[in-house]
């Protein structure tokens, strides 16, 4: 067992050989103007200073050989995938499916449904398309990590309190230790980052834990 002896908030436990990361929705879409964050009216440039820390997590979790999942939120090209209410509500200024320009707004195989680069996946790490904002919605995520053998989960990326917080407590739900890394995600709204990251780890952790990226590479080279 490796142990983060300062997550929060207390120390969490983790068989190295049954814990992998998921990092979500690091896209084009989210994280560059022209994008469907932008197109909500989001300030898209608070997103990109975690990039440096999702490289190091994802080096971190590289060489302790962690299977890595990167997550993608988009539809179909035809949007039959896309729910009409997630679709039309709102008043954005382009919708999911118009044309934009990294290509069509949330469309899988456009450029901006894209990881960004400097975060992409590598060759045998898995990308996961899923339609919702929970990972586990409406995709094969929990045979992936059953198959796996994973019982504990890493969770970085954005935003926190949209896909990444749903995402925790799907996991949650179906029996997963879940540790949130603190300096690898990040949201729109700086007060819905840190209230995330509050209420995560509230109560006992009702939810799960949180830890830096420093505190995960330590537990794990000790
Ligand atoms: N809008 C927002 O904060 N997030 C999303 O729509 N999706 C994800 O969080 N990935």
């Amino acid at each position: 067992m490796a142990v983060i002896a300062d997550a929060l908030p207390f120390a969490y436990e983790f068989p190295v050989a049954k814990t992998a990361l998921i990092v979500i929705d690091m896209q084009r879409d989210f994280l560059e103007p022209g994008g469907f964050g932008e197109t909500l009216g989001n300030d898209v440039g608070r997103l990109a200073r975690i990039i440096p820390g999702v490289v190091s997590l994802l080096r971190v979790a590289r060489a302790a050989g962690m299977p890595i999942i990167h997550t993608r939120e988009n539809h179909a090209p035809d949007l039959s995938d896309c729910p009409p209410a997630k679709r039309n509500r709102g008043n954005p200024s382009l919708r999911i499916g118009d044309p934009g320009p990294m290509g069509r707004i949330l469309v899988r195989g456009e450029p901006g449904a894209d990881i960004v680069e400097s975060v992409a996946a590598l060759p045998g790490e898995i990308v996961l398309d899923k339609p919702g904002k929970g990972a586990f919605y409406a995709t094969d995520l929990q045979n992936i990590l059953q198959s796996l053998g994973i019982t504990h989960l890493l969770f970085a990326g954005v935003t926190t309190e949209v896909c990444v917080q749903t995402t925790i407590r799907e996991a949650n739900d179906r029996g997963y230790e879940c540790l949130l890394i603190e300096d690898a995600t990040e949201s729109y709204f700086a007060s819905f980052k840190s209230a995330t990251l509050d209420m995560i780890r509230a109560q006992g952790g009702i939810v799960g834990w949180t830890a830096t990226i420093d505190a995960l590479s330590r537990a794990l080279h000790t």
